[in-house]
Order: C-alpha cells, then sequence, then structure tokens
C-alpha cells in the first residue's frame, strides 16, 4: 500500500480511497505483562480485561482538523473509558503495540496524561473534563529530510520498532488513576484542506509508586488547571497541523502544548530497542481494586 500512495501522490490524483491501512493498539506491555488494548474493528472483548477505550472507529480510521473541537478528538470516535486499569509503577516504561503503521503516514507521536481524581478510577469519568498534560512529543518529530522531503520521521521509528511505542512515566508522578492519551498525527494529506489524520488512543493506568525506589521529592501532580482539555490542543491552522511535508521543511513545529517540565521523554534512539517480552500473569485495577486477570476473550 505505501508504494501505490506514493505513486498515487507522485501523480496527484484526488481518487484515493479515505480510508486506507490505519490501526489502533492492539496492546500494552509493562515490565513483562501484557494488557489487551481495545480493537474497533470487530474482535471480541472481555470488558473486564481490556484497558483501552472502546470507540466506534471500525475502519481503524482518524480524527480530522475539523473536528478538533468535537469530543471525537479526545479519544477517538465515540470514545468511552475503558472498566480496568492497568497497574504502572512510577517510572516505568510502557510499551504501545500499534497493529502496524503505513509509512506513508508520515508525522509526530504524541502523549499525554490526565488523572481521573476518583478513588474509583476512570472507568466512569467525564472525557470532557479531563485536563491534558503532555509527557512526549517526539523530538524531533521530524528526524531527516535528506535526500528527499518527507525524509524520516517519528512514525518511522515506530515502524522499525515493529509499530510500537515507548513511553516513560514520570518517576515523581502522583500515584493514582489516569488515562493515558497517545496519538499519531499523520501528515501525509496536511498539504490539503483538513488534510491532517489524528489517532488517538486513550488506556487507562493506575499509577503506584515503585517498589525498592527513593520516594521522589517533588511529586508530579497533574490536572487542576495545569493540563488542557483535548478539545483545545490544536487547532487547524496550526504550523505541524497545515504543512507540506512534500517540500523542504527545515524544522517542524510539533502541535500542542511544550512537554511539561522536569519530564523527559524516551529519545528516539532508545527507542529501537524496544523489543519486549511478555510472560508474566498481570493483575488489573479495578474500581480502586487489584483483582486477577479474567480470561481475555478473542485475544
Ligand atoms: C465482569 O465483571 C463483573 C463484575 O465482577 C462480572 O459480573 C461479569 O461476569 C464479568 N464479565 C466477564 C465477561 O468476565
Ligand atoms: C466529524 O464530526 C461530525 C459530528 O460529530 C461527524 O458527523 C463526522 O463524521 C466527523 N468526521 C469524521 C471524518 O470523523
Ligand atoms: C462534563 O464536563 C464538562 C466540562 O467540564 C461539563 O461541561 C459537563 O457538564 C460535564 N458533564 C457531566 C455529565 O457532568
Ligand atoms: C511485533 O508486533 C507483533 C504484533 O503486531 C507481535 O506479534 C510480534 O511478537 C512483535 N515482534 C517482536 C519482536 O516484538
Ligand atoms: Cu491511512
Amino acid at each position: 500500500m505505501p508504494s501505490i500512495l506514493a505513486l498515487l501522490l507522485a501523480a496527484g490524483t484526488s481518487l484515493l480511497p479515505s480510508a486506507l491501512a490505519h490501526s489502533h493498539i492492539n496492546y500494552l506491555i509493562i515490565n513483562g505483562l501484557l494488557y489487551p488494548g481495545y480493537d474497533p474493528t470487530g474482535r471480541t472483548h472481555n470488558r473486564n480485561s481490556t484497558v483501552g477505550w472502546s470507540t466506534t472507529a471500525a475502519d481503524d480510521g482518524f480524527v480530522p482538523p475539523s473536528n478538533y473541537s468535537s469530543p471525537d478528538i479526545i479519544c477517538h470516535v465515540n470514545g468511552a473509558p475503558a472498566l480496568a486499569h492497568a497497574p504502572v509503577p512510577q517510572g516505568a516504561k510502557i510499551h504501545l503495540q500499534w497493529n502496524g503503521w503505513p509509512q506513508s503516514h508520515h508525522g509526530p507521536v504524541l502523549s499525554y496524561l490526565a488523572p481521573c481524581n476518583s478513588a474509583t478510577g476512570c472507568s466512569k469519568v467525564n472525557k470532557t473534563a479531563l485536563e491534558w498534560t503532555k509527557i512526549d512529543n517526539s523530538f524531533p518529530a521530524l528526524v531527516d529530510e535528506t535526500p528527499s522531503p518527507p525524509g524520516d520521521w517519528a512514525t518511522d521509528t515506530l515502524i522499525a520498532s515493529n509499530n510500537s511505542w515507548l513511553v516513560g512515566i514520570p518517576a515523581n508522578l502522583a500515584p493514582g488513576p489516569y488515562v493515558l492519551r497517545h496519538e499519531i498525527i499523520a501528515l501525509h494529506y496536511a498539504n490539503r484542506k483538513d488534510g491532517a489524520q489524528n489517532y488517538p488512543q486513550c488506556v487507562n493506568l493506575w499509577v503506584h509508586s515503585a517498589q525498592g525506589v527513593a520516594t521522589p521529592t517533588k511529586t508530579l501532580s497533574l490536572g487542576a488547571g495545569l493540563g488542557t482539555p483535548a478539545t483545545k490542543l490544536y487547532k487547524s491552522t496550526d504550523a505541524g497541523v497545515a504543512v507540506d511535508i512534500y517540500t523542504k521543511l527545515g524544522t517542524y513545529v510539533i502541535p500542542g502544548p511544550t512537554v511539561v517540565a522536569g519530564v523527559t521523554p524516551v529519545p528516539l534512539a532508545q527507542q529501537r530497542s524496544s523489543v519486549p517480552t511478555a510472560d508474566g500473569t498481570p493483575v488489573l485495577v479495578m474500581a480502586g481494586k487489584t483483582v486477577p486477570f479474567p480470561e481475555p476473550t478473542g485475544r
């Protein structure tokens, strides 16, 4: 598909189907433990063991800039909270496994956290009220334009990492329930009106203190005015959204707010060494309680 797309782009045609191969997060791995994501394309889910938010994006499609102020930009089309949370120690690196990614769909890879501020977690959270803080912007998203644009982007690193991304949870993040909003912005059509494509994916996490690690001196508390509602993250006129990646850019302005002070994303160079193994028995957090992992269905 990428080569056909490249040919069609080169020919300047507008006869492309609107829904080419897209993707979702199939699963995540935290310290060797695997948690199922939500597959909108028809897999049967045991909602008790799925930490990925459900969506109705059955075509694995995207949210366009014209919908940046719609609730669909929060956690994808009709996004609804997962019941379960993956427990994650402060400072852990989370491996997010996308179900493939088309090479032509160059762009940045972004990650945000929003606290749920509830003893029962995120399963009933009001998504419009979530305040998002950026913890990763894939800096630099545009890696190399040689020998010719569009060149090498964060998505090319993601593809080279078996379609995965490593997100570091800040070591000093206040324990509790959070939604992780992970997103790719594909820019292959961003030179057209309303052409950028946002692929947001949400998963529930329950952050706890890491055993055997000194308590961080300064706790990172998110939300309460520090974060941004997802419907206010981007504008269709943003320099990093309305952009022609087929001309030489030199630099690229990553959309959205900057990464919160004191948090260092996993560098691009370390993304590629991310080949995880998953062989442990995970537990989940449901309504604030740690529970055994139910039999997953249709993994
Ligand atoms: C999900 O959990 C609820 C509450 O514990 C239980 O009643 C229900 O049977 C579970 N469903 C599945 C499919 O495991
Ligand atoms: C944008 O949002 C509107 C209103 O919710 C919806 O009807 C439309 O399908 C959305 N467009 C896309 C491409 O998702
Ligand atoms: C959800 O949050 C939004 C934004 O804060 C608010 O306007 C709305 O009333 C809330 N909805 C419910 C059902 O509480
Ligand atoms: C690459 O990802 C696929 C799922 O898309 C997975 O089945 C496979 O085990 C992964 N390979 C490695 C080396 O992690
Ligand atoms: Cu596509």
